[in-house]
């Protein structure tokens, strides 16, 4: 399926510029409903979730983390409580799921990333004549969510090199600035700077086990701490928009704090013509040790990254 219209020159030169742009109204909403069906359904699996997963990065079936059961661990032996990401003056509360590589194994959704528009999108932003599909993760934050998303960056993550990766954010709710709005550092894409992949339960800790290495990676900033030092943008959205960043630009969310809100959102990731496969260090991908390819293979080469265009 393909998208209701061109992305726009403008559109282009903001994606370039600030590292993420917001494309309204380019999703066909028949494509969103389909992207809705398969995404509940993931979020409605009772089967236990292997959370060694991310340990171990033997996984077939992505990885789900609930994060206030998450937090609410933490909470009972954290030194600084008041570092979890939550908003503020709230307790961990509200349901928030996030699952990660669902599109590994769901067939509803990889068909929907597989036919959908997400790709010539992906395409028009990074002028690429080819994109696979890397990976995915959903995100749901249920009405009475404190839970925020912390700031961060994907690249540390992602098992892939190169400059054209592409994130694509796709609600399937309306969400406003109080139902857990995405929010962006424009430019932080060009500071040249690779930062330790975020825990995601805390502002900024950071995210190490046994088997991963994120020492000479850069401190996650204070961006909370410090929000008119950054030239942050953030953005409401609904079905049929589409969020796209740069995998370098820092980003974050709020929590769901409205009253009856759903918010639910896929984030989709694109490899544009310069990327290829990277068993990178830093990365807590679930599935890094089952991917059959070496560094600097094209990602053609395996099944699990289908290619979207060209
Ligand atoms: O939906 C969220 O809260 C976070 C999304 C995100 O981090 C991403 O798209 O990479």
């Amino acid at each position: 399926m393909t998208p209701t219209r061109d992305v726009s020159d403008d559109e282009i030169e903001t994606y370039r510029r600030d590292g993420v742009v917001a494309i309204r109204g380019v999703l066909p909403l028949e494509w969103v409903d389909r992207l809705r069906t398969a995404m509940q359904q993931v979020f409605d699996r009772t089967t236990d979730v292997d959370r060694t997963a991310l340990v171990t990065g033997q996984s077939t079936a992505g990885a789900r983390t609930d994060m206030v059961e998450r937090m609410t661990t933490l909470l009972r032996t954290a030194d600084d409580p008041g570092a979890l990401a939550l908003e503020a003056g709230h307790a961990p509360e509200g349901r928030s799921i996030v699952e990660t590589d669902p599109g590994s194994w769901h067939e509803g959704l990889r068909s929907a990333y597989r036919d959908g528009p997400l790709g010539s999108i992906a395409a028009a932003l990074t002028a690429s004549e080819r994109v696979n599909l890397y990976s995915d993760q959903l995100f749901l934050k249920e009405p009475g969510s404190s839970v925020r998303t912390p700031w961060h960056q994907d690249k540390p993550y992602f098992l892939l090199q190169g400059t054209k990766v592409a994130v694509c954010w796709v609600p399937v709710d309306v969400v406003r600035l109080d139902s857990g709005a995405m929010g962006y550092v424009r430019g932080s894409h060009r500071w040249g700077t690779t930062y330790k992949p975020s825990d995601f339960v805390t502002s900024t800790g950071t995210m190490s086990f046994p088997g991963l290495a994120i020492d000479d990676l850069a401190d996650l900033p204070p961006i909370d701490a410090n929000a008119d030092d950054y030239d942050i943008v953030r953005f409401e959205a609904e079905p049929g928009d589409v969020i796209v960043h740069d995998w370098r630009t820092l980003h974050g969310s709020a929590g769901n704090v409205s009253a009856d809100r759903l918010r639910r959102a896929a984030s989709v990731r694109l490899a544009g013509d310069d990327v290829t496969f990277l068993l990178r260090r830093s990365s807590p991908e679930p599935f890094r040790h089952t991917v059959d390819l070496r560094d600097g293979d094209p990602l053609d080469r395996s099944d699990r990254f289908p290619r979207l265009v060209g």
